[in-house]
């Protein structure tokens, strides 16, 4: 461990872990803005995240939704995501505290939690999970999905159709989500970024949330961010490499 990074983790009552899809890169899923694979490499994501999409080609949404639900069912967490969850362990011994705020909707860091014994409550997704879906017509979720789905987009039980509970461009993200990780910004202080670009708001200004509640900031991410330059500390790297031998 950096020994700045230690003395900061060692004064710090509240620390928030902010993820991106750089995080599960080394599980085997495409980053967001790294080019598609295979059957998607016509497409833009930020052309298929949308109501837009939705409305217009929702049969197109849902089966890379689907395609994209099978995959990261296949796929593990990697030692990044191992190495937050025991840091989560770690710090409620030593009486602190790590929230995971994270934008993946891959669901890995709640299976890497649950495989530690880390606390699942303390990991909140604000772009919601490709894992649940929602009906259009009732906002009901579920988790209850027949594999494959044998059609798109999947009608549901009360007349709507199924939608994955992701949170799309334009929309807003859950306000539970986004209540606790304003509480949660308004005390950090120690704000820790991996493997995110910075390029999708709100989310990317959080980093300057935390500067204003004084918190000292750490990026680890494998190509420069946005934001790089505003880090106290920008170490560049895969996360899976580095995080396990810098947090305790
Ligand atoms: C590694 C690595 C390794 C690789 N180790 N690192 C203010 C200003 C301007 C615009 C806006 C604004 N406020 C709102 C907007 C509009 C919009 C927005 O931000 N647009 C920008 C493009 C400018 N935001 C929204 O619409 C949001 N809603 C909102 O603000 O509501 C209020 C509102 C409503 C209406 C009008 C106005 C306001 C919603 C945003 C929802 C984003 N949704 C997505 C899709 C989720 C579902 C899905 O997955 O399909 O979320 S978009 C996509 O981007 C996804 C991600 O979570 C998100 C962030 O991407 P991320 O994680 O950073 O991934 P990458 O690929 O960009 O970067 C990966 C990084 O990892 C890279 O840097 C690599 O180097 C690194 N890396 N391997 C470490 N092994």
């Amino acid at each position: 461990m950096s020994d700045q990074l230690k003395t900061w983790i060692e004064q710090a009552k509240n620390i928030i872990v902010l993820t991106g899809a750089g995080i599960s890169a080394e599980s085997g899923i495409p980053t967001f803005r790294d080019a598609l694979e295979g059957l998607w490499s016509n497409y833009s994501p930020e052309e298929l995240a949308t109501p837009e999409a939705w409305q217009r080609q929702p049969e197109l949404v849902s089966k890379w939704y689907e395609d994209r639900r099978e995959k990261v069912l296949a796929c593990e967490p990697n030692p990044g995501h191992e190495a937050i969850a025991n840091f989560q362990i770690w710090a409620e011994h030593a009486g602190k505290r790590v929230t995971v705020l994270t934008q993946n909707v891959d669901g890995l860091h709640f299976r890497a939690a649950e495989k530690a014994g880390a606390n699942t409550a303390d990991i909140i997704e604000v772009h919601g999970s490709l894992l649940r879906w929602r009906c259009t017509k009732t906002q009901k979720e579920t988790l209850d999905l027949p594999s494959p789905f044998p059609q798109h987009p999947l009608p549901s039980a009360d007349g709507g159709f199924l939608r994955p509970a992701v949170v799309w461009f334009g929309e807003f993200l859950p306000e539970a989500a986004l209540k606790r990780a304003a509480e949660e910004l308004s005390h950090v202080d120690l704000f820790i970024s991996i493997g995110t670009s910075g390029n999708v708001y709100p989310v990317a200004g959080w980093l300057f949330d935390a500067k204003r509640a004084g918190a000292k900031t750490m990026e680890v991410n494998r190509d420069p961010s946005q934001f790089s330059s505003e880090f106290d500390i920008s170490l560049r790297g895969k996360a899976g490499e580095l995080l396990p031998s810098l947090l305790p």
